[in-house]
């Protein structure tokens, strides 16, 4: 099998009907295998069918029961429904003589129309029929009542282009030729876009004889099931306008299965039948794996990339519940689900927290400082920040205050307005070092992509090795003395601190105050 994959889920723009009857247009023979799974389906396409034939045969074999009209219309509806959306070619479903009498098949048509089937074929026998090549009872409907259905299914279409195909089974009841032909006739009449002259002999002659003495321009449908030795082409030299290979991919099933099978426990092992069977690859690329994988990069944010937060232990005890709930709920807001707050009983420092955190994770981490409560808005903007390890950088000459965290920033103030270079700010300088030229303040969050994360573990790891207690503002430093390059992600408001009781008992209040407004 070629290495090309192929495309299954192509919104075509013409029905299958309309597609069918463009096949039906031009010359030659219309070629379709039979399918009873979507599977059997694509391997007919692939292999270059022009059409899928939903086998009745087929999808009762697959379900082990006779093709006497023991499975539902609604069993054989579901299955050529999945063969519709499978393939681009058109499916044309086999629905045996109708599923009851003339109101029974106005339903089905409605159904098989609503499932994007391109053509219907409904047989002139009594229900519950028996598949054409059992010997004994092959009972014919009366013309009259088989009209009825036709003319009925016709009154039923909604779409123009469904086919109705009419099944003349007369030869294989054995009425003869003549009586084939004027049933054809007056199937054509009452409306049938197409008839199928079915026969059960090994040869083609009576076939070839019903195409001879066909005169009118209803297309011709034929099943060389058991006249085997002609070929398309030469039905199709006699008038024939479709063919249909009805049960060679079943029966091809069943051959190899048998002798797979045997093989296998003949030979206790699977080695001598590796070479005949399909490979994995292979059924991987009938399911349509290559498109999949595609529409997974495109459209599915793996669990493996989402952020995660974590929040440093406080200096101060446990925070109370509501602002407990309410940095949750700000980082939930912003789209991370996966929070961790460092804390509880052994309170452990910022560096123990941010090395008991799983190393391997695809997808930023947010920490957050404990003794900062920071608001979804100016959360969401950094965890935005893409690719880069960025802080929350507050540039309101409101928040200079003796305990903050000065930070330096390439961005200068213009008419009011901050600029950076390239419009995004660049932290140039972390601590007191430089106060003088603090443009902001660090409050209190930082995010880290992957690579960003194992340098601020590395860092992390460094200072638990000099056994120096740090905090994450202290731990950007270290980053940016590493060379690690830092956005500054400004904002003016958005956190409160938490650092006295005071702070904790004010925030509690606005929290409180804002649970109240909404
Ligand atoms: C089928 O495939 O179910 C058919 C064709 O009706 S045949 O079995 O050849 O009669
Ligand atoms: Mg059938």
């Amino acid at each position: 099998m070629g290495a090309a994959t192929t495309e299954y889920h192509r919104a075509p723009g013409l029905s299958g009907a309309r597609r069918l009857r463009d096949l039906f247009a031009r010359p030659g023979a219309v070629r379709l295998a039979g399918a009873h799974n979507p599977l059997g389906a694509r391997l007919a396409q692939r292999a270059g069918f022009d059409g899928v034939w939903s086998s009745g045969l087929e999808v009762s074999a697959s379900q082990g029961v006779p093709d006497t009209d023991i499975l539902t219309m609604s069993e054989l509806l579901g299955v050529a429904s999945s063969l519709a959306a499978a393939v681009d070619v058109p499916v044309v479903a086999d629905c045996d003589a109708g599923y009851g009498n003339a109101h029974n098949v106005m339903h089905m048509i409605r159904r098989y129309e609503a499932a994007g089937i391109a053509a219907v074929s409904i047989e002139d026998k009594r229900f519950p029929k028996v598949n054409s090549f059992i010997p004994g009872r092959q009972e014919l409907a009366p013309v009259g009542e088989f009209c009825g259905k036709l003319a009925a299914a016709k009154e039923a279409q909604r779409t123009p282009d469904l086919v109705l195909i009419a099944r003349i089974e007369a030869l294989i009841a054995g009425w003869g030729m003549d009586e084939a032909l004027a049933r054809g006739e007056a199937y054509a009449a009452a409306g049938a876009d197409a008839v199928l002259i079915h026969a059960k002999g090994s040869s083609p002659e009576p076939i070839l004889d019903f195409l001879s003495q066909w005169t009118l321009p209803t297309p011709v449908v034929v099943v060389p099931t058991t006249y085997h030795t002609i070929t398309a082409t030469e039905l199709a030299e006699a008038g024939a306008k479709m063919v249909i290979y009805a049960n060679h991919g079943l029966r091809a099933g069943i051959a190899a299965m048998t002798d797979t099978f045997a093989s296998i426990l003949r030979e206790d092992r699977t080695t001598g039948i590796e070479d005949r069977i399909a490979p994995l690859a292979t059924v991987f690329d009938l399911q349509g794996m290559a498109e999949h994988k595609r529409h997974e990069a495109e459209f599915i944010t793996s669990y493996e990339t989402r952020p995660r937060a974590l929040v440093l232990p406080g200096p101060s005890g446990e925070l109370p519940a509501p602002l407990r709930e309410h940095r949750i709920a700000a980082l939930r807001r912003c789209g991370v689900e996966d929070v961790t707050v460092a804390g509880g009983q052994d309170r452990p420092s910022a560096v123990d927290a941010l090395l008991a955190l799983p190393e391997a994770h695809h997808g930023p981490t947010l920490v957050v400082d404990g003794d900062v409560l920071v608001e979804s808005e100016p959360l969401r903007l950094l965890a935005a920040a893409g690719a880069d390890v960025a802080v929350l950088a507050d540039v309101s000459a409101a928040s200079r205050r003796a305990d903050a965290l000065p930070l330096a920033l390439n961005s200068v103030t213009q008419g009011g307005r901050r600029v950076a270079p390239g419009g995004a700010a660049q932290v140039v300088a972390v601590g007191a070092a430089r106060a003088q030229d603090a443009d902001a303040e660090f409050a209190g969050a930082a995010v880290f992509p992957a690579e960003g994360f194992a340098a601020l573990r590395a860092a992390a790891e460094k200072r638990r090795a000099d056994g120096t207690p740090v905090t994450l503002g202290e731990l950007v430093a270290d980053l940016l003395q590493a060379g690690v390059r830092i956005r500054a992600v400004e904002v003016a408001s958005g956190w409160m601190e938490l650092r006295t009781a005071d702070d904790v008992r004010r925030a509690t209040g606005l929290v409180a105050e804002q649970g109240a407004r909404r």
